[in-house]
């Protein structure tokens, strides 16, 4: 394993597309987040948070321009939603430039990690380890781990990483400019992403409804944009559907008295004003939809937003 960090060549402006793949919970949002300029994906504790693939645009004047993929955690799908999950993931592998597969080094060295390994070799794109979460570490354990991932050379480099931190990351990301294709900027260099807002509201209020939930309502729970009306510059007013599957599972999330609804709904106005830079009403309903996971309409809607669409 090379453990300099490469020089970017002089004059050489790189462009091109980084997936970021791994197991849920690895680390990739974290990720994607500590290197764009602003918060674009949402995080939590919970496994299967990314559910599409989710583009972040990286400028920089003297180096290029990276287009980074964070993808949803590769897992063994039980519904359609989760099935689009991991073939999302799997298209982003095969789609881009560079592969980044991101590892949880606080856990231990499983199945599912040498799957992960056998997974990211059917491409011939160059490949990197991040192994992340070094902060929760003892670096002796790093080693043996180092060793699994260098066995067989299919990757250029592997990198430990702590995306919380920050530890690493401008050495991994130096690696990244280095791998990519010499080329101009594909994206104006003032984006940071090629989702409608309405998708990303969407998401923000996902992420806030995780925070409050647990158990199987995490995975069970969507959130679909009903109305979005501009009230002058200053305000925005946004009706939100919260969908679960079950009766039970709505109770729960309105809580005794609403006291759960009313909790989401004032930390997801917060969050919106902050990101959308003017005053949000939310309006914010739970709607029982069974088996909405499973539900092909439901999920094309729900998918209607992201990528395809938008890029060119
Ligand atoms: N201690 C520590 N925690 C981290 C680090 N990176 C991510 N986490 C935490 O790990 C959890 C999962 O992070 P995400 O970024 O949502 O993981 P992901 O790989 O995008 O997960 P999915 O979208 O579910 O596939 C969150 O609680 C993060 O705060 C790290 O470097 N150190
Ligand atoms: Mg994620």
């Amino acid at each position: 394993m090379a453990q300099r960090t490469p020089e970017p060549a002089a004059g050489r402006l790189a462009s091109g597309t980084v997936a970021l793949v791994g197991r849920p919970n690895a680390g990739k949002s974290t990720l994607l987040n500590r290197l764009l300029p602003e918060k674009l994906a949402i995080v939590s504790d919970k496994p299967q948070t990314t559910r599409q693939r989710l583009v972040g645009i990286l400028t920089d004047e003297a180096r290029g321009q990276i287009v980074f993929y964070d993808t949803p955690g590769v897992h063994k799908p039980q519904h359609r939603m989760n099935r689009r999950m991991v073939k999302a993931a799997q298209e982003a592998l095969a789609d881009a430039d560079v592969v980044c597969l991101l590892v949880d080094a606080s856990q231990r060295e499983g199945s599912g990690d040498a799957f992960m390994r056998t997974w990211v070799s059917r491409v011939d794109s160059p490949k990197v380890v991040l192994l992340n979460k070094i902060d929760k570490v003892r670096k002796e354990t790093l080693l043996p781990r180092i060793a699994a991932y260098a066995e067989g050379g299919r990757f250029e480099e592997i990198v430990p990483i702590s995306a919380l931190t920050g530890d690493g990351v401008e050495r991994a990301l130096e690696i990244l400019w280095r791998l990519l294709p010499a080329g101009p900027p594909r994206y104006d260099p003032e984006l940071l992403t090629v989702h409608p807002e309405r998708f990303l509201v969407a998401e923000r209020i996902r992420e806030k409804v995780l925070e409050a939930t647990r158990d199987e309502l995490p995975f069970a729970t969507a959130v679909v944009i009903e109305a979005w009306q501009e009230r002058g510059p200053e305000l925005v007013a946004i009706h939100a559907s919260i969908l679960t599957e079950r009766e039970g599972q709505k109770k729960i999330l309105v809580g005794k008295g609403g006291s759960r609804i009313k909790a989401i709904g004032t930390a997801a106005r917060r969050d919106l004003e902050a990101f959308l830079e003017r005053r949000v009403f939310l309006d914010l309903q739970v709607r029982v939809e069974r088996n909405w996971r499973q539900n092909p309409r439901i999920l094309s809607e729900l998918d209607r937003a992201p990528y395809a669409s938008s890029l060119g």
